[in-house]
C-alpha cells in the first residue's frame, strides 16, 4: 500500500473523533457507533487517563473498536502505541512531541498514517520533515481532556503555520465544538479533532451530526 495521498488526508481530518473508555458516559461502542452514524471521517483509539485500561484488556477493546470502524470505513488510528498499532494492523498512529522520534516511527509503521502533534513552526516544520501525513495543531482552546495540555494558543497558531510555508494537512484540537469548529477552519485547518464535544454530549449522535455540519459549511 502506499502512503495517503495529500487530499484523501485532508478529507478524512475533517471531522476526526478520539476516544477512550475513560472519556465516555455510556457504553463506548455504543459512542463510537453514534460518532460514526453521524458522520465522523477518522477515529483515534486514546487510551490513556486515571482508569484507563492497559494490557490485554486494552489490546481486546482496541480490537472491538477497531471492529466497528472497519465495518463502517472508518480508519482506525492508535495513539502512542506502535506497537499495538502494528500487532492489530491499525491504520496508523499518531504522536506527541514526548513520544518516539517521528522518523523511527514513520520507519517501524511503513506506509500507514503518520500522525504528529506540534505546538510550534519548529515541530511543524520537523514533523513535515520526518514524515508525518498531518499535523495535530493545539490546544486551541483551553481542554479538560488532557491533563498535561500547554496553554491554549488559540486559532491564530494554524494561521501562523499556513503563513509560514506549512502545507501538510493541519487538524485543530483542544476545546473544539460546534460553536468554535468554523474559526478553526477559517483559520486554515483541513479539519477539527475533538473527544469531549462528542464522548461526553448528551447524545453523540446529535453532537456530530452538528459539527460535521459546521465544518462543511466552512470548507
Ligand atoms: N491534545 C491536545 S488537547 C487534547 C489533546 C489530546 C484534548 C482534546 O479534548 P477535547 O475534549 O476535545 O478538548
Ligand atoms: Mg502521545
Amino acid at each position: 500500500m502506499a502512503r495517503i495521498a495529500r487530499e484523501e488526508m485532508k478529507q478524512r481530518l475533517k471531522v476526526y473523533f478520539i476516544m477512550g473508555s475513560v472519556n465516555c458516559k455510556k457504553s463506548p461502542f455504543e459512542v463510537l457507533t453514534e460518532a460514526i452514524d453521524g458522520g465522523i471521517t477518522l477515529f483515534q483509539f486514546r487510551e490513556k487517563g486515571s482508569g484507563a485500561l492497559v494490557g490485554e484488556q486494552k489490546y481486546e477493546f482496541a480490537k472491538q473498536l477497531q471492529a466497528i470502524c472497519q465495518k463502517r470505513g472508518i480508519p482506525f488510528i492508535v495513539n502512542d502505541d506502535v506497537e499495538l498499532a502494528l500487532a492489530i494492523d491499525a491504520d496508523g498512529v499518531h504522536i506527541g512531541q514526548d513520544d518516539e522520534d517521528a522518523r523511527v516511527v514513520r520507519e517501524k509503521i511503513g506506509d500507514k498514517i503518520l500522525g504528529v502533534s506540534a505546538h510550534n513552526l519548529a515541530e511543524a516544520q520537523a514533523a513535515a520533515a520526518a514524515g508525518a501525513d498531518y499535523i495535530g495543531v493545539g490546544p486551541i482552546y483551553p481542554t479538560k481532556s488532557k491533563a498535561d495540555a500547554k496553554q491554549a494558543q488559540g486559532p491564530g497558531m494554524i494561521r501562523l503555520l499556513r503563513d509560514n510555508g506549512i502545507d501538510i494537512p493541519i487538524v485543530g484540537i483542544g476545546g473544539i465544538t460546534a460553536e468554535n469548529a468554523s474559526e478553526v477552519m477559517n483559520a486554515g485547518a483541513d479539519g477539527v479533532s475533538v473527544i469531549s464535544a462528542i464522548a461526553s454530549a448528551p447524545s453523540p449522535l446529535l453532537a456530530t451530526k452538528q459539527l460535521v455540519q459546521t465544518v462543511l459549511n466552512n470548507e
